[in-house]
């Protein structure tokens, strides 16, 4: 697990740990079998979470509003790679090892980290007339207690509110919250592969912008969380914003760090399902972290109950491209 944290802060090191048993025991018996890529269906509780105020974004060529969230996407076109990296300044990274080509399907992915105002909607319409107990115990919360979060729980009812002024802010939740929202809204998390393609495009790239560093693109090395998209440079070659930085990012695959030792070269995604007990990919950069981490080939970690520090989460979802739209 890739913790090069900022040494000011070193409260964030600790993980917390889903906070509540019998929720998550309980669903924790709710195993799927499948291992395949599946983007789930729309459901009532996803076409409630609609009141942010993306709808009115109008999309380029290369983007759609997916219709559950009102969030906008852009078309990841299907692509060869090599994934992974070798370099000299990152000796410590043996996960990336061996640098290998990959092939991607096309996806269309979130334009944006999922913001606070996205998920408080998705969960007060998902725990809406739930016992007040699970509520206050579920693995969907956010780390509602750390200082950067941007959310809030109201511990009579239960409902979770946006502190003013953090709508737009990333939220903070663990690999589970992120899973569950994703399936929610018809989408799914994106795998380490489609992740770093995003980011590299068919130059591989070591930065969203390029192969130089550059401390200003990105919101990486600070102490709070901006507003997605406030860091116009952090912007990858299919037009993605804060890959680098702002919050990292869960992905939908098992953490193994000698997984490239023999990934497939095709669509390759290290299937954990979704209660198994394995930690769970986490990529790029973020607020706390260095340029290191912010590499497109950098990996983490974190246990699959846990919230990991400054880590939040975008989705992926199919559909036709743009132009058979
Ligand atoms: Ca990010």
């Amino acid at each position: 697990m890739n913790m090069r944290l900022i040494s000011s802060i070193p409260r964030r090191i600790k993980l917390q740990l889903c906070p509540l048993g019998v929720t998550c025991r309980l669903a924790a018996r709710r195993r799927d079998k499948a291992g395949s890529l599946s983007y789930g269906g729309v459901s009532g509780i996803a076409m409630l979470a609609a009141s942010f105020g993306l709808a009115a974004v109008a999309p380029a060529a290369s983007e759609r509003v997916f219709p559950a969230d009102k969030g906008p996407q852009v078309w990841v076109p299907p692509g060869e790679f090599v994934m992974g990296a070798d370099d000299p300044d990152a000796p410590d990274r043996p996960d990336e090892r061996p640098p290998h080509k990959v092939t991607v399907d096309g996806f269309w992915m979130d334009k944006f980290e999922v913001t606070c105002a996205q998920y408080v909607a998705f969960f007060n319409a998902k725990w809406k007339d739930k016992p007040l107990k699970d509520r206050l115990g579920t693995c969907d919360l956010p780390k509602v207690t750390w200082p950067e979060s941007g959310v809030v729980q109201d511990r009579s009812t239960g409902e979770l509110k946006v502190i003013p002024g953090r709508e737009k802010w990333p939220v903070l939740v663990g690999w589970h919250a992120a899973f569950y929202y994703c399936e929610a809204m018809g989408k799914r998390l994106p795998t380490e592969a489609e992740w770093e393609w995003a980011v590299r495009g068919s130059d591989g790239r070591k930065y969203p912008w390029g192969n130089a560093w550059d401390p200003k693109k990105a919101n990486v090395g600070t102490d709070k969380i901006v507003a997605v998209g406030s860091f116009t440079g952090d912007v990858s070659p299919f037009g993605l914003f804060d890959m680098a930085g702002n919050v990292r990012e869960w992905c939908a695959d098992r953490y193994e760090p000698t997984y490239y030792q023999q990934s497939p070269i095709k669509n390759p995604f290290n299937y954990g399902g979704t209660w198994e007990p394995w930690d769970r990919a986490i990529r790029g950069g973020g607020y706390g972290f260095t340029e290191w981490d912010s590499r497109a080939s950098s990996r983490g970690s974190a246990p699959y109950l846990a919230s990991a520090p400054c880590t939040g989460f975008r989705c992926v979802a199919g559909g036709p491209p743009p132009t058979a739209q």
